[in-house]
């Protein structure tokens, strides 16, 4: 269907993308469960310090535990739509592997003080100007946001389409540029507007140019964005008013859009949506940046097709489409023949 409004009008538009939680409602007693703990458990750490202890430590002991469950039954991250998928759960876990450490060992301490006797003169020792300790925790932080920034180069750098072998993000070359298929995304309050360019057609010798200045044949959909199988899709991320971010929740890619600003990136589609029935799993894209009061509406989805041929009959198909839509705007909007009055 067409948007109801809006200079969207002329552009191929779709409902929007439907979230389909993996959560079955039996699943739904543990949290409740767990809240519940919580709260009696806070009802009787209010009577001494010894249960805010136990509080606390019973808090720590849940948040493992439902954080490993949630783990172990695939609820917490959705299915990857590539290999760099892998990579980024990798990241991912690493940094909550790291901050778990430290959040247990906090805990720990914290817990520890809690049920030490008060010392007999009534007052704490203060740390205050212990430079040793000031050094340490400044240090060991230090080389742990260190240890992050050096592991995720590599994956950065494939994310972002490298030409060259080189592990460490370097700038995009529109002279080397070996993508499969061409797409303009452009945030708009409220939509992601695509722009495919015909990969039946030769490619644009400045993919980075033709970003901002579209061809006649271009084809342009609304909030959906489709390729193929095995496809390496070159995106020229940009926006028209406000800072949106492009979010791909299977493809673990997020990429904020800047007002004056083309940012290159590269998708890999290692994997079909469409089911072996010809249904269509749901991979949707959203807007990761509150970006106005419509933020929620820009919802759009990808689509995967198996084939690159039947990539192609749905671009030919919609390429159609937007054809006749265009020679009817223009016999709505051509001047009369005859001039009034003299029929
Ligand atoms: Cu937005």
């Amino acid at each position: 269907m067409l948007l109801d409004k809006g200079p969207s009008a002329a552009f191929e538009a779709t409902e929007p993308a439907v979230l389909h939680f993996n959560w079955s409602a039996s699943e739904h007693w543990i949290p409740l469960a767990l809240t519940a703990v919580a709260f009696f458990t806070w009802l009787l750490a209010t009577r001494s310090n010894k249960y805010w202890a136990a509080l606390i430590g019973l808090n720590a002991a849940t948040l493992a535990g439902y954080t490993a469950w949630c783990a172990c039954n695939q609820l917490w991250l959705p299915e990857t739509a590539n290999d760099l998928g892998a990579e980024v759960d990798g990241l991912f876990n690493l940094v909550l592997f790291l901050t778990s450490i430290f959040y247990f060992i906090t805990q720990a301490v914290l817990i520890y003080t809690m049920v030490q006797k008060p010392p007999a003169n009534g007052r704490a020792k203060p740390v205050h100007g212990n430079h040793t300790l000031e050094i340490a925790w400044m240090l060991v932080p230090a080389f742990f946001l260190a240890v992050i920034a050096i592991a995720q180069l590599p994956t950065w750098a494939k994310m972002k389409g490298q030409t060259s072998d080189s592990s460490i993000p370097v700038g995009y070359d529109p002279a080397t540029d070996s993508s499969d298929l061409l797409v303009t995304v452009t945030g708009k309050q409220w939509e992601w507007r695509m722009r495919y360019a015909d990969p039946a057609k030769a490619k644009p010798t400045n993919p980075l140019l033709w970003a901002s200045t579209p061809a006649a044949d271009d084809v342009h959909v609304v909030n959906e964005l489709h390729a193929w199988q095995g496809a390496k899709v070159r995106l020229m991320l940009r926006t028209t008013d406000v800072i949106h971010s492009f979010f791909m929740p299977q493809f673990r890619f997020k990429q904020d859009m800047l007002p004056g600003k083309t940012i290159p990136a590269l998708l890999r589609t290692d994997k079909t949506n469409i089911n072996s029935d010809g249904t269509e799993r749901c991979w949707e894209i959203a807007c990761a940046e509150l970006c106005g009061g419509n933020h929620y509406r820009m919802r759009g989805k990808v689509v995967v097709h198996a084939t690159r041929e039947d990539f192609m009959r749905w671009l030919s198909e919609t390429k159609t489409k937007q054809t006749a839509r265009k020679d009817s705007l223009a016999a709505a909007t051509k001047p009369s023949d005859t001039p009034a009055g003299k029929e």
